[in-house]
């Protein structure tokens, strides 16, 4: 265990460092951090806070928005909007970007964000979590635009989450390695838990919705379909599956102990490249697992290196296990 250093320390510290965490950077992270806390303390509250069940309105993604998806959007924006340390804001739960008002100042960052990923399994009290991520605002003229937060994910200057489970843990990188801080209730601060995480190369633990299998493109069933054959297959090994349905939760895990995490195009909406979106769910877990010694695919090429073309663009995701990963793109070009 590292010493029990809070994530201001840390944060100052990493600064001294190596001057990777300009003081702008350092005050977002750490209002992110306190956002995340205060996210963390409606989702515990659960049915006794009223904030369990469903709004009347949708998303922008078509999806009726979860009470605590409007709080969680509600607090990131409240929190983040005054410091000075941001031009603009983007969510899942917001069409449009988030410009800071006039009557605060504007700074150099953009932060994206997926307020609470996995929000289906707020009612069944299963993990939930925040995702994000941040850009810096382009050189150019004053004013920020939707055109200056399509980057690609190699540009992020840092990336993290937050899961809201048995305990509360921030894991953030950035790009100098992941490190793990846990919500110490006692003291309302996070405390440096893990330095340097690292994913194991391998692995004998996928992550997919089996459901969904006969919509598979051929290269994910063959991969599925060699891992189910187990140690009598091609692998030589038995695998195990997992699929919590909230991809905070299932990135944490093979962050903790390896595996891979697979929600690639199927033919049900073929006109779609994925379920899930790249700017503030791929691009920032992909960061993070590449930081720990991963790999993230789109099937035909690293996920940080798609240069958007909208803000909720969505994208096949592979990410976890380097090898596995590797393995599951070269079926892809093996067609
Ligand atoms: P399915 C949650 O809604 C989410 O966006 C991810 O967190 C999760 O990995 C995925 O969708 C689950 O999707 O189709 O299995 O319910």
């Amino acid at each position: 265990m590292p010493p029990r250093i809070s994530l201001t320390r840390y944060l100052v510290e990493q600064q001294r460092h190596d001057n990777r965490i300009p003081a702008q950077l350092r005050l977002l992270l750490e209002v992110v951090a306190r956002a995340c806390k205060s996210i963390s303390m409606a989702v515990n509250k659960g049915a006794l806070g009223g904030v369990l069940g469903s709004t009347e309105t949708e998303n922008v993604q078509g999806e009726i928005q979860k009470k605590l998806d409007v709080i969680a959007n509600e607090v990131l924006i409240e929190a983040n909007e005054w410091g000075g340390h941001l031009a603009a804001m983007a969510s899942e739960e917001m069409d449009g970007i988030y410009v800071v008002p006039n009557r605060y100042p504007q700074g150099e960052y953009l932060l994206l964000f997926d307020p609470l990923d996995g929000s289906s399994n707020i009612d069944v009290n299963v993990s939930i979590g925040t995702i994000f991520s941040v850009l810096r605002k382009p050189e150019g003229p004053s004013g920020v635009t939707l055109q200056d937060f399509l980057q690609p994910g190699h540009q992020q200057v840092a990336a993290g989450y937050c899961i809201y489970g048995p305990q509360t843990t921030l894991v953030l990188t950035v790009g100098a390695g992941v490190v793990m801080f846990t919500l110490d209730r006692e003291q309302g601060s996070f405390v440096l838990t893990q330095e340097s995480l690292q994913i194991p190369p391998d692995t004998r633990e996928f992550a997919i919705n089996m459901s969904n299998m006969r919509h598979w493109a051929a290269p994910v069933r063959r991969y599925v379909d060699e891992c189910l054959a187990g140690r009598e297959g091609p692998r030589g090994k038995d695998f195990n599956m997992r699929w919590i349905a909230s991809m905070v939760a299932d990135v944490h895990r093979i962050l903790t102990r390896g595996g891979i995490f697979m929600y690639p195009w199927d033919n049900r909406e073929p006109d779609k490249p994925g379920k899930l979106r790249l700017m503030y769910e791929a691009n920032p877990m992909g960061w993070i697992v590449e930081q720990a010694g991963g790999a993230a695919s789109d099937g035909l090429g690293r996920i940080l290196d798609i240069h958007p073309a909208s803000l909720h663009q969505r994208v096949s995701v592979m990410l976890g296990s380097r090898h596995e990963v590797e393995r599951l793109a070269a079926y892809h070009t093996a067609l």
